[in-house]
């Protein structure tokens, strides 16, 4: 790849040409008595004509002026391509592990143009990078698409859950996803009513940190991922992510109970209202900490039409119905994660009851995430009752969104996706207080 250099000076072209340098070359450059060593970065407009950017170890960005003291050498030259490798020999007796990549950072580096990580990797470099899953499973996969979860929809799950349901209909004993960590809830519980009692386990899995740095959680997230698949015994669709900031500790998430709670820490995944389903150590080790559904034989069979006129909205103080009039009047689901136990302020119920009798069905969640709803207790709650709106135990916001979708394109009715939504289907929801939860 050429360096950009129509927009650096003629004679700092001729420089970097001379010596062969290009974006990605490692450099070595000394200016006004000062030297550095980095990755040459692309030249942007907003830097001067003779000036280089080359990104340190440190991972900052430094901008050089090049003059005629200056020296620039190139010490590395960009790594080349990496072909894909011939495919690991598959070991008899070892489960058969399906890895099918969506992107995220645990497929991605840091991309020396930017400085941004960008999905990169493809699902053989993917399983090379955790050694010790090939040693627990025989591991065969492939890219079903490479983008960041912000990108995700509801296409994007219902071509996951049948590429999921194909490779266990065609003998996988499990099936780990690689998917960037942002939306993995949702992508989570969506499987997990798409699927509904699927007889194996399939776990999602991501990072906080790409592949090409030392704190990467990549590796042992992937494989804490198989071992669960491998030992756990439970059918399923969960989350596997750090437990804890130090790589010891891995927890296995219900899929539809899961939040990522932090934007950067590798223990950023919490089970909300209920304990994670399973506990690894960095040795395997695991405690199986909530029972759910064994393993089974039978086939996978992915129900996956979604209504995509659904919406989720979060309540504030001083919410003003005239700015979602329109939207709800055109959504036939509505999730709200209402303040407390389920509330929003009179002016939205009047709106809520609107909504309700133009045949939409809103469902009341709470923005506390932890604890259950109640629209019984206060007058509030029964307003919004009396309006027509339906509540759902400790249902997480996200989860009750992604459920609505499917609870009303695969019912016959609004009254039978109501009692669909006010039914326990994939562990999203009890009316029992777990005890240290
Ligand atoms: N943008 C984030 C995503 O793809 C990166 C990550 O955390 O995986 O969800």
């Amino acid at each position: 790849m050429k360096v950009s250099i129509m927009s650096y000076s003629s004679s700092l072209s001729e420089l970097l040409e001379s010596i062969g340098a290009k974006e990605g070359s490692k450099l070595l450059v000394e200016s006004e008595g000062r030297s550095f060593a980095g990755i040459l970065m692309p030249h942007h407009d907003f830097s001067g004509e003779d000036i280089i950017v080359i990104k340190l170890k440190s991972g900052y960005n430094v901008g050089i002026r090049i003059g005629q003291d200056s020296a620039v050498k190139v010490l590395e030259h960009p790594e080349p391509k990496v072909k894909n490798k011939a495919p690991a020999e598959r070991k008899e007796g070892l489960p058969n592990i399906s890895l099918i990549a969506t992107g995220g950072t645990i497929a991605s580096n840091v991309e020396y143009r930017t400085g941004a990580v960008r999905p990169a990797l493809s699902v053989s470099d993917l399983a090379d990078s955790a050694p010790e899953m090939r040693g627990a499973a025989n591991i065969s996969g492939r890219a079903l698409f490479s983008i960041f979860s912000e990108n995700m929809n509801a296409e994007h799950w219902q071509e996951l859950a049948a590429a999921v349901a194909e490779e266990i209909n065609n003998g996988a004993d499990g099936v780990v996803i690689s998917h960037g960590t942002d939306t993995m809830g949702y992508t989570a519980a969506a499987l997990s009513f798409m699927l509904g009692d699927v007889p194996k386990p399939v776990v999602i899995v991501g990072a906080q940190r790409s592949t090409d740095r030392p704190s990467s959680d990549a590796p042992s997230n992937l494989t804490a991922a198989v071992r669960f698949c491998v030992k756990g015994g439970k059918a399923g669709v969960f989350v596997v992510m750090h437990e804890a900031l130090g790589d010891d500790s891995f927890a296995v998430h219900i899929g539809t109970r899961v939040r990522k709670m932090h934007t950067s820490r590798r223990d950023a995944f919490q089970s909300i209202n209920v304990r994670p389903a399973a506990l690894l150590d960095k040795d395997g080790n695991m405690k199986l900490t909530s029972e759910g559904r064994n393993i089974a034989s039978g086939k996978a069979a992915a129900r996956t039409k979604m209504e995509r006129s659904t919406i989720l909205l979060q309540y504030y103080p001083g919410m003003d119905p005239s700015l979602f009039e329109n939207a709800m009047m055109k959504s036939k689901g509505i999730v709200i994660a209402g303040s407390g136990l389920g509330h929003v302020n009179e002016e939205m119920i009047r709106l809520i009851k609107k909504a309700c009798d133009n045949g939409s069905l809103v469902v009341m969640t709470s923005q506390c995430l932890g604890g259950r709803t109640n629209l019984n207790v206060y007058k509030t709650g029964r307003d919004i009752l009396s309006a027509g709106a339906i509540a759902v135990l400790d249902m997480l916001p996200e989860t009750a969104y992604v459920k609505l979708m499917w609870a009303l394109a695969n019912a016959d009715n609004v009254d039978e996706a109501k009692r669909l939504m006010m039914t326990p289907l994939a562990g999203e929801m009890s009316d029992r207080r777990s005890v240290d939860v």
